[in-house]
């Protein structure tokens, strides 16, 4: 049956470049699970921007001597051009500056207080007498509560991953001027989330418990578990939306209130690009919406967006959010402070041509259910042993072969034995295993589904050894294993799409071969041409020297921050 999807990937803050952990995380797989849809025949909107508001934004800016404006012009483009270059095809990445997600983020305030959702709370807040200024969020550090790391943030600690108030942070410091702060009295608008705790229960306990990833659902039970309190939707901030009502001038919205709703913004302004109503893509309840995020994003995701959305009365809530655990580099925690991080447009420097080799890698070692190392010794056996000695040299040898014996055109198949019907029937069972393993969110699983199909014509070749068989009076059976071969390459080309999207447009043009819907892929049509066209380079191998050079690149830059 086909479905309408709303499919968001978390929206990077324009505070910096992305990295390999951010691709890994919310981005490759977001982006295959499209695809497939798309390759379903299903209606896909998948959305992203850019998040432009927050503490973290101000922050840079006064870092780098410049205005928080000029911080997200310049990397809301880097991010976008990084993500074209990886091929993460969204319908739409937006950017939360923009006058419609402004709007709209206000729209959302503007009803819920209407409907007395929020409560308003004077109390004693963090403020840095010499900069006067309030310090909510990333504006104050201190020592974690919980598990007493001293650099955790007023709103979460990295280390543990916990949710935290400014006023809970041990030995706080102002991140501005480095000061201790003081307490001064504000007032606030809170979301009460223990109000929501009976919805969050029913929906999020009992409907989602055998769906949801067991990362994702361990995590959200034990903090409906643990009771949830009223949480702050507002600041004492002069970057953001500002709070749409008159008794809360020069306070602008929290980040997170207005970021989720970035979505929203992002499919309306796609929608009416595309001219067609937004409308059934987040209020429509058969409508499914899929958030990909990393890990520290899912209280966020799984508590207080459902919570915003419940409280307007008209959305829907999310079917799944298959978040991500974090990829560790070279044995340790990626770190945008330390450099300790593989920069995306870096990477483009260093390996032009090769997204499809860390979009392998990535997907191939994505910390789907525990967190995962990416190491540079790994990523060269990934592409040397498997992409370049399985897939590409199958397709290579069924290339050479093909130009060899028949000049390119394609063999008829002859009479088929029992092997050989089983062989086929088995090779048309690949795409339906792979997409089964998408529609779980087992992205690893899918794409391993893949290099084994390559295996098996790898197999092929080396049992049936078409190259002697040709020198004998049987040199009519090499057409039915060369039009077999083919058919394996024909497959993999349509099947890698989602994956290896590069690799998919390169292999449909050397086998003349069409995309077409995922379940249409069957022995009953067999997906050959009559001809194939000149070969391209799939992959390369990956030299030592190349990994060293990365390493010492690594090593040297942490060294450089220190
Ligand atoms: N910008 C936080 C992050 O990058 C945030 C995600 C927003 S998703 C609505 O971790
Ligand atoms: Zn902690």
């Amino acid at each position: 049956m086909k479905k309408r999807y709303t499919i968001t990937s978390a929206l990077p803050y324009a505070n910096g470049p992305i990295h390999i952990g951010h691709l890994a995380g919310a981005y490759i797989p977001a982006d295959i699970y499209s695809r497939y849809l798309r390759l379903s025949g299903h209606d896909v909107c998948f959305v992203c921007g850019s998040d432009e508001h927050g503490a973290a934004i101000p922050i840079r800016a006064k870092k780098e001597g410049t205005t928080a404006q000029n911080i997200i012009d310049k990397y809301h483009f880097i991010i976008k051009e990084s993500f074209i270059n990886f091929g993460i095809s969204f319908d739409n990445y937006s950017r939360t500056s923009s006058k419609i997600h402004h709007e709209t983020a206000s729209g959302f305030f503007k009803d819920l207080n209407d409907k007395n959702i929020f409560i308003e709370k004077e109390s004693d807040q963090l403020y840095d007498a010499s900069e006067k200024q309030f310090l909510a969020d990333r504006f104050v550090e201190g020592e974690c509560p919980k598990c007493n790391f001293d650099g955790a943030y007023g709103d979460q600690c990295e280390n543990c991953g916990s949710t935290l108030n400014p006023n809970e942070l041990i030995n706080p410091r102002s991140k501005l001027s480095g000061n201790k702060p003081t307490l001064k009295k504000t007032k606030h608008w809170f979301l009460p989330l223990n109000n929501f705790e009976p919805f969050l229960k029913e929906w999020f306990l009992i409907e989602k418990k055998d769906e949801w990833k067991s990362n994702v659902f361990g995590q959200v039970k034990s903090w409906i578990q643990e009771g949830l309190k009223p949480r702050a939707i507002t600041r004492d901030l002069d970057w953001g939306i500002p709070v749409p009502i008159k008794e809360a001038i020069g306070k602008v919205l929290y980040v997170w209130f207005d970021a989720p709703i970035g979505y929203i913004s992002a499919t309306k302004e796609w929608a009416k690009r595309e001219k067609i109503d937004w409308k059934p893509y987040w209020q429509d309840p058969k409508t499914e919406l899929v958030h990909f995020i990393g890990k520290d994003n899912i209280v966020f995701h799984c508590i207080i967006f459902p919570s915003i959305l419940k409280a307007s009365n008209k959305y829907i809530l999310p079917t799944n959010v298959p978040a991500n655990e974090f990829l560790n580099l070279e044995g340790k925690k990626i770190s945008t402070s330390k450099n300790w991080a593989i920069w995306l447009h870096e990477y483009m420097e260093d390996f032009p041509e090769m997204q499809d080799t860390l979009r392998y890698v990535l997907t191939a070692n994505a910390p789907e259910n525990k967190d995962n190392d990416f190491t540079w010794k790994d990523f060269q056996a990934k592409n040397n042993n498997e992409l370049v000695a399985i897939l590409g040299n199958f397709i290579n040898r069924v290339v050479v072969l093909t130009q060899k014996y028949y000049a390119s055109k394609v063999p008829s198949i002859g009479a088929l034995n029992d092997k050989e019907q089983d062989l086929i029937s088995e090779i048309y069972s690949f795409p339906k295993k792979i997409g089964d393993s998408i529609d779980k969110f087992k992205f690893r699983e899918a794409v391993n589904i893949i290099i084994d199909l390559a295996r098996l014509g790898n197999k092929y070749l080396a049992d049936e050894e078409p190259w002697k068989l040709i020198k004998t009076e049987d040199s009519e059976k090499v057409k039915t294993i060369m039009n077999i071969s083919l058919q394996i390459c024909g497959v993999l080309g349509l099947v890698c799409e989602p994956f290896l999207p590069n690799t998919s447009e390169k292999l449909k043009t050397i086998f003349n071969i069409k995309s077409i819907e995922w379940s249409s892929i069957s022995k009953d049509s067999p997906i050959v041409s009559y001809k194939i066209e000149k070969s391209s380079l799939l992959f390369r191998k990956i030299e030592d020297q190349e990994i060293e050079l990365q390493l010492a690149k690594l090593n040297e830059s942490k060294q450089l921050k220190e």
